[in-house]
């Protein structure tokens, strides 16, 4: 199970870091974590960290309700060649407030996060500590090794993705753009710039989490609050990287071992209205328009996190998307956003909850947003969310598949005078549904019909809500 080195670049293997770098606390938050998982965490920090960079290791016990995790697991902590300390929330209190809590206690220059159930392979601090001590504002990533949770199988992960994120504001890998790979000329085993974090696994300088704001405390037991640190990092003048010569292995469970009090959903979509209100700026339509609903839950009180973003004079989320993410999943600029309506059928086109490699549907137009909206953007590509509408044959069908930003096959042109939307490498027109499937809408020659004409409405938010 354990080899000595997993790294995809060998060449990783021959680079020199100094002696003198920045020591580590390194932080854990757990909530009802195993056993074996939990300390298969904490020995593998022991075993593959140069001990002179390794201050101590803090667990923050989230109100677990089982006891082998009280007096046996200091018990068992206590014997070990590193200081490890164990510390309790009085209540359930969510990885957030738990993490809050243990940077507080902690000691070392920088703050190391793992999730309760890692595993550091043999070099996995030093590069990440050297790229601190080179810049103290740059926050830094180990590449997520994937660990099964049927057969504990460990898999590298890949330096060929980063972290995105979607317009419902989920954490995805998308592939490392070209003009990443440029940056580097072409070197892998050099630091990805990433517009945002997986959330579970990073370290930082220990003022620099000061400085920056740590974490909005009032976010509640899990999710948000990696985008959160991510918008903010790179907003707020900090650099946030995947360092590929660092490995470290994540178990990546099916299912969470805990209960999220009062509902996963509305935590989830309260978390997430936080980072939206206070960094996403008139961006955060994408995320309210996709998920109708979303706007009835409340987010609480925000006004520290906006006069945190004031006075740390961050950049607006329009820079990051232009500066740090141009190939995000948010067009920066757009023509319209919301639902696109044929003007023969009073119909829409609607993605009817088809996943990726389906073809788009067509159906009654509701004006709920959700799978009803789309984005003509600025690069001429109709999406909803992260597909973009593809043909690659002659006469259809509209398939979605991931967006590519290469234009190609999801390039089309829209004329707002003849209301027609030109699938430019076929040279044919977006069409009522034809009559062999109603479901679905068609290409085909144009003829600048009716069927043929589309109507791209810009949907304001008060319609929906
Ligand atoms: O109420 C809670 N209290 C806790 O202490 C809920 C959770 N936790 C602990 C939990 O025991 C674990 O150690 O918090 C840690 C993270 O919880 P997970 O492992 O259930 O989260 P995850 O791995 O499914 O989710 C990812 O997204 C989260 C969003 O809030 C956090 O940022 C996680 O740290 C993050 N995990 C990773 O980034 C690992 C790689 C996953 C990917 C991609
Ligand atoms: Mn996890």
């Amino acid at each position: 199970m354990m080899r000595s080195c997993r790294h995809a670049s060998r060449r990783c293997k021959t680079k020199v870091y100094l002696d003198d770098l920045p020591r580590t606390s390194v932080v854990i938050v757990f909530h009802n974590e195993a056993w074996t998982t939990l300390l298969r965490t904490v020995h593998s920090v022991i075993d593959r960290s140069p001990r002179h960079l390794l201050e101590e290791i803090v667990l923050v016990d989230d109100a677990s309700e089982r006891d082998f995790l009280k007096r046996q697991l200091e018990q068992y902590v206590r014997k070990l060649e590193v200081p490890v300390r164990v510390i309790r929330m009085e209540q359930r209190s969510g990885l957030i407030r738990a993490r809050l809590k243990g940077a507080s206690i902690s000691t070392g220059q920088v703050i190391t996060f793992l999730d309760a159930h890692c595993e550091c392979t043999t070099g996995w601090l030093e590069p990440l500590l050297a790229r601190i001590k080179l810049d103290k504002k740059t926050v830094v990533c180990p590449i997520i090794d994937v660990i099964s949770d049927d057969t504990f199988e460990y898999m590298a992960g890949s330096d060929m993705t980063y972290g995105g994120f979607n317009w419902k504001l989920n954490f995805r890998w998308y592939p490392v753009p070209q003009r990443e790979m440029d940056r580097r000329k072409g070197d892998r085993t050099l630091p990805v710039r990433t517009p945002t974090m997986a959330g579970g696994l990073f370290s930082i300088d220990r003022d620099y989490f000061q400085e920056i704001g740590t974490y909005d405390a009032g976010m509640d037991i899990w999710g948000g609050e990696n985008l959160e640190i991510s918008f903010r990092i790179w907003q707020c003048g900090g650099t946030l990287e995947i360092v590929t010569c660092s490995h470290v292995g994540h178990v990546f469970r099916k299912a969470t071992p805990y209960t999220f009090p009062g509902g996963t959903g509305q935590i989830i979509n309260k978390n997430n209205r936080r980072l939206a209100e206070v960094w996403m700026d008139e961006f955060k339509n994408f995320f309210y328009i996709i998920s109708p609903g979303v706007t009835k839950v409340d987010y609480g009180e925000i006004s520290s996190r906006t006069s945190l973003r004031q006075r740390l004079q961050c950049k607006p989320f329009s820079w990051y998307l232009e500066n740090v993410y141009p190939d995000s999943q948010i067009p920066r600029y757009y023509y319209s956003l919301g639902e696109i309506r044929n003007v023969e059928t009073n119909q829409c086109l609607d993605n009817m909850a088809r996943k990726e490699n389906e073809k788009v549907g067509i159906f009654n137009c509701h004006g709920m947003g959700g799978n009803q909206v789309f984005s003509y953007t600025a690069n001429k590509e109709i999406r909803t969310d992260d597909l973009c509408l593809d043909v690659s044959k002659l006469n259809g069908p509209v398939m979605m598949l991931k967006c590519h930003h290469l234009k190609g096959n999801q390039l089309w042109e829209y004329d707002p005078v003849k209301l027609s939307l030109v699938h430019v490498n076929s040279n044919q027109c977006l069409d009522k549904a034809s009559e062999d499937d109603s479901q679905v809408p068609s290409v085909r020659d144009c003829t600048g019909s009716r069927s043929q004409q589309w109507l791209l409405r810009n949907v304001t938010l008060p319609e929906i809500f």
